[in-house]
């Protein structure tokens, strides 16, 4: 790591980056065990209420929008708006950094320009979004996704959690209306820049200090239900079963395998329900989750077509009923060059290193990019960990990234290029 920070950067911006971490860290429902806050629950809406005071503090005018995201703003001299933005939502037994880092680092950048006295040519804005994960109810990138104006109140009707709550009862318990769900995408946003922990070993593993997202991988995710027949695990001969757990294995192989063997491409299956899931009754139905990625479309598409065959395959070789259920489409989507340009320029002012690489984890930004362009700048994640309690990144580099992010926005207010 350059040791760029003046010492006023390391007396002021990094203690409280980190300050802010820890205290949104407190809003858990799984204390002791990594944290979890879904969208809509009692965690949830406590970080809200939390980040907008420190919003407040920062300066900013606070709002909350219809998906339960919490907005900081500045008005600019014209209403178009630069947003920065991530999420206060996570996974299961997740970490500190994932999403929050963004949004620390957004409520730090609109600090720096509130507090210069001058009003920026474009209006800014931090959000803090919300559902971005999809942990809990099947699509995630649910606030951006609502800012595009693409989500409905049936649709928020009918997805459900694991305990049968639908989007819209745990919105309504959360004190938000599907209802009022905007239907149409805004339109004042003139560009994004989402700051996120890189969540792999890259930047970490080359000693670089930030990371210029080239492209956000596409997701993909199906539900499969496999029904076999339940019988007896003793008396039942091998040749006479209809064995679910046994079909969901060779499709887990059969999966796994295909991603190895295209190459820039990754499928997990990280959720897998079993019933009557007993020791001595051979799987009557197996549900599972094949969540599929790469930044290459036609390896999404080798991947979806695989699963096609494999589904085949074992309607005819084992009798097995298939039942596949579309939950998530995200496209790769490639970041906005000329904003990438302005970061690397950036970069090279405030004397960081950096290097551009793709980014194997899906996040807000590609949907966002759908209505303004978008540019996301990773920090190193500390033995490239994420998604556990173990994720962690040095707030240093955040602060690095606070830097760099706002001599870009002060640029882009400075040209007034958008
Ligand atoms: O799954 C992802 O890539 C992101 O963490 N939502
Ligand atoms: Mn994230
Ligand atoms: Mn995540």
């Amino acid at each position: 790591m350059q040791d760029i920070l003046t010492p006023e950067f390391r007396e002021t911006l990094v203690p409280r980056i980190k300050k802010t971490i820890e205290e949104a860290a407190r809003f858990n429902s799984t204390p002791g065990d990594g944290i979890t806050r879904f969208p809509f629950t009692k965690e949830a809406v406590q970080v809200c209420d939390y980040l907008e005071q420190v919003m407040k503090d920062a300066g900013l005018e606070t709002s909350r929008d219809a998906s339960g995201a919490v907005i900081g703003r500045i008005e600019g001299e014209v209403p178009r708006t630069i947003l920065l933005e991530s999420h206060y939502d996570t996974v299961l037994h997740g970490g500190a950094y994932d999403g929050m880092a963004g949004v620390v680092c957004g409520i730090e950048i609109a600090r720096i320009i509130k507090e210069s006295g001058k009003k920026p040519y474009y209006s800014l804005e931090v959000m803090a979004t919300n559902d971005e994960e999809g942990s809990r109810f099947s699509s995630g990138f649910f606030t951006s996704m609502v800012v595009c104006g693409k989500v409905t109140p049936e649709y928020c009707r009918s997805d459900r959690d694991k305990d049968g709550v639908s989007i819209a009862e745990a919105m309504e318990a959360a004190g938000l209306d599907p209802d009022k769900l905007p239907q149409e995408p805004r339109k004042d946003i003139a560009a994004v820049f989402e700051i996120h922990c890189e969540q792999g070993p890259v930047l970490e593993q080359k000693g670089i200090d930030l990371g210029i997202v080239e492209a956000i991988t596409g997701t993909h995710r199906v539900q499969i239900d496999l029904i076999g027949r339940p019988d007896h695990a003793g008396t039942t001969p091998m040749d006479m079963r209809k064995d679910a757990m046994e079909a969901a294995s060779r499709l887990v192989i059969s999966v796994t395998d295909r991603a190895k063997a295209l190459g820039n491409a990754v499928t997990t299956v990280g959720r897998l329900s079993v019933e009557p899931c007993i020791v001595n009754i051979v799987a009557g139905k197996v549900s599972l989750w094949i969540d599929f990625r790469s930044t290459e479309k036609d390896k999404i598409l080798a991947m979806r077509k695989g699963i096609d065959s494999d589904l085949e395959g074992l309607k005819k070789t084992m009798g097995i009923d298939c039942v596949l259920t579309e939950r998530m489409i995200d496209w790769p989507v490639a970041m906005d060059e000329g904003l990438r340009a302005r970061l690397r320029k950036s970069c090279g002012a405030i004397g960081v290193s950096h290097m551009d690489l793709p980014s194997g984890a899906g996040h807000d930004a590609q949907i966002f990019a759908e209505i303004a362009p978008a540019a996301m700048m990773f920090v190193p994640s500390i033995g490239g960990r994420s998604h556990c309690p173990e994720e962690k990144t040095d707030e240093v580099y955040m602060a690095m990234a606070v830097q760099a992010v706002c001599d870009t926005v002060m640029g882009i207010n400075g040209d007034k290029c958008l």
